[in-house]
């Protein structure tokens, strides 16, 4: 909720620093999205130009809001949470479309990069951990890699390439709980291994 504005003794000033200093509060909002209405589709964890993000897939023939959405990233232990919240206005995603939220600031995105989340997390993705993405309290997905002895993990994050869904299956909310649905694309572009982002995955090798 915003902070209600009191014009009283000297409050007047104050407020006038609030409304000049404060987030909008963006994380009150919660947008009107159901459990599987977004699957996570690919995390490159990559440091160098192409950068680190991660790829999220609307799997229906509607469009989904994603304004408001918040994405929490840990370590497998849950150390090291960050979370990142979707604050720019009117953002959503086409049916059967792909959204890329990369570690770029906002005003200085790369062609292959929806979504700058810098602001709110510029640290390494974790090579082992897990990405949960929230309408508010509701999870919506989420994924875990790196966890040994788990058929619902996928292997760590490749130091280069993509871990990518299998493009030759049906990507849900529900398949991506697969750890054998997962594999690492590491095709070269001629510059950089640099996966499928904004596209719909490549196959696994068989
Ligand atoms: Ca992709």
């Amino acid at each position: 909720m915003p902070r209600p504005c009191n014009f009283g003794f000297f409050l007047a000033l104050s407020c006038v620093l609030f409304l000049a200093c404060e987030r909008e509060p963006i994380e009150q909002f919660c947008p009107n999205v159901g459990v599987g209405e977004l699957a996570i589709s690919e995390i490159r964890g990559v440091t160098d130009a192409a950068g680190q993000w991660f790829e999220l897939h609307n799997p229906n023939d509607t469009a989904v809001n994603l304004t408001g959405l918040s994405l929490r990233l840990a370590k497998l232990d849950g150390a090291g949470e960050w979370e990142i919240v979707l604050r720019e206005q009117g953002l959503s995603l086409e049916p059967f479309g792909y959204f890329v939220l990369g570690r770029f600031n906002s005003d200085d995105l790369p062609s292959h990069v929806d979504y700058g989340y810098a602001a709110d997390f510029d640290g390494d993705i974790y090579s082992a951990g897990f990405l949960q993405l929230y309408a508010c309290e509701t999870l919506i997905d989420q994924v875990i890699w790196g966890q040994d002895d788990n058929s619902a993990s996928a292997e760590i994050l490749p130091s280069d390439g993509t871990l990518s869904f299998d493009g030759a299956v049906v990507l849900t909310a529900e398949s991506n709980d697969i750890g054998a649905n997962w594999c690492y694309d590491e095709m070269d572009d001629g510059f950089y291994k640099s996966g499928t982002p904004k596209e719909m995955n490549r196959a696994c090798e068989p």
